[in-house]
């Protein structure tokens, strides 16, 4: 069954997307955690890190990379947390690996 993130890889349905290639896509993220808020995804659909390939793995984190720089060059936040959640009790929401790029602004919502 196709996730909502190969939905949007199919256009089948809309979203942000701020970078494409062969094998990674980005797109900002729904709720907006913060201003900025990006995730980046394999295309193809692997539910977890653990079901990666490695090499895959490295392609994504260079597209995190990319993308992190561009994030903080247009929205020049104060710092940015990259995380990914793994697993329903890791609080994984969707199973299709992908890792959140989240600006972090003072005072902003996610702030203790
Ligand atoms: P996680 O809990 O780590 O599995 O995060 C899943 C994220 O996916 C969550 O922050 C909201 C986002 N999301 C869910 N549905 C959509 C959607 O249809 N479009 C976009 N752009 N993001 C979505």
């Amino acid at each position: 069954m196709d996730s909502i993130f190969t939905k949007i890889i199919k256009r089948e349905i809309p979203a942000h997307i701020v970078y494409e290639d062969d094998l990674v896509i980005a797109f900002l993220d729904i709720t907006q955690a913060t201003k900025g808020h990006t995730l980046v995804v394999p295309k193809a659909q692997y539910e977890t890190i653990f079901d990666m390939p490695e090499a895959l793995s490295g392609k994504v984190f260079e597209v995190v990379t990319k993308v992190s720089k561009a994030v903080q060059k247009a929205f020049n936040p104060e710092g940015l947390n990259i995380l990914s959640n793994n697993g329903s009790f890791a609080s994984q929401s969707v199973f299709h690996f992908h890792v959140h790029i989240i600006p972090r602004y003072q005072g902003d919502d996610l702030t203790p």
